[in-house]
């Protein structure tokens, strides 16, 4: 299945909860960089929103997965508006009645952003291992574990699996401020993140809590970026959660 954002086609997939209920929430689920929607973590947790029942909608954004777009011209105002897109399409299922917002690194970085420009839409807000020190390596001139000038952004980056970047990537990263995003949000947030993620530093989540009015942190003790050690410990408390929201609405 498809929908596009601006003449460009997405690659996505919508997963109904057991029972094919009449209504139900629907969570839009985004996958990391360099990632997509079948890798193991993001199949794991769609699964597990399933169980308690949300249908997910899982989305190959921009350059990435089986979407259209060139990953050397993929930036985060791109995964915005895809994401955007995502949610414009959510709320046209007859099925839907909240919308909830997740993504893993990268996509988390993105769902915190998209969730302060969708506040009135978006019910609730997972980040998993969001990648926060994105922009701050935008800023500060260190990104893929490589430095840069930031002030004079190389015309490309090369990417861990040997993929040109462009630096309009970096040029999108410098603009945006999370500190704003989670200002405009003040519904129910949840970070997750593994205290041994070897390619975002936990403490960027530590830090990330305190910016959101109702923020719940999880670390996950002794996982990593893509939870490679214990990924059950994620989807419990991803579906612990969830549980929680879904019940403040029947209270
Ligand atoms: C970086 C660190 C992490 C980076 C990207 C990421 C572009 C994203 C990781 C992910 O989405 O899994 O320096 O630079």
């Amino acid at each position: 299945m498809y929908i596009t954002d601006d003449g460009i086609k997405l690659n996505i997939k919508l997963d109904m909860p057991k029972g094919n209920p009449e209504k139900c929430p629907i969570c839009v689920l985004i996958h990391g960089f360099t990632g997509h929607m079948e890798e193991r973590h993001i199949v794991a947790v769609q699964e597990a929103m399933n169980e308690v029942g949300l249908a997910v909608l899982r989305i190959d954004m921009y350059g990435h997965g089986s979407s259209e777009g060139e990953f050397r011209n993929h930036t985060l105002y791109k995964w915005l508006s895809n994401g955007m897109a995502a949610i414009d399409y959510a709320r046209s299922l007859d099925f839907v009645t909240d919308i909830y917002l997740c993504g893993h690194s990268q996509g988390g970085l993105t769902a915190m952003l998209l969730a302060g420009m969708e506040r009135e839409r978006v019910k609730a807000l997972i980040s998993l291992s969001p990648a926060l020190v994105i922009l701050d390596g935008a800023r500060k001139g260190e990104l893929l574990g490589k430095p840069f000038d930031p002030d004079n952004i190389p015309e490309e980056l090369m990417s861990w699996d040997g993929r040109a970047l462009s630096g309009n990537y970096v040029r999108a990263a410098q603009t945006l401020h999370i500190e704003d995003a989670a200002k405009r949000f003040d519904k129910p947030v949840m970070i997750v993140h593994g205290d041994q993620d070897e390619a975002v530093p936990v403490q960027y989540s530590i830090d990330a809590k305190d910016l959101y009015k109702d923020c719940r942190l999880e670390l996950i003790k002794g996982d990593t970026h893509c939870y490679d050690n214990d990924l059950p410990a994620v989807l419990k408390v991803v579906k612990d959660f969830l549980n929680n929201n879904l019940k403040k609405n029947i209270g």
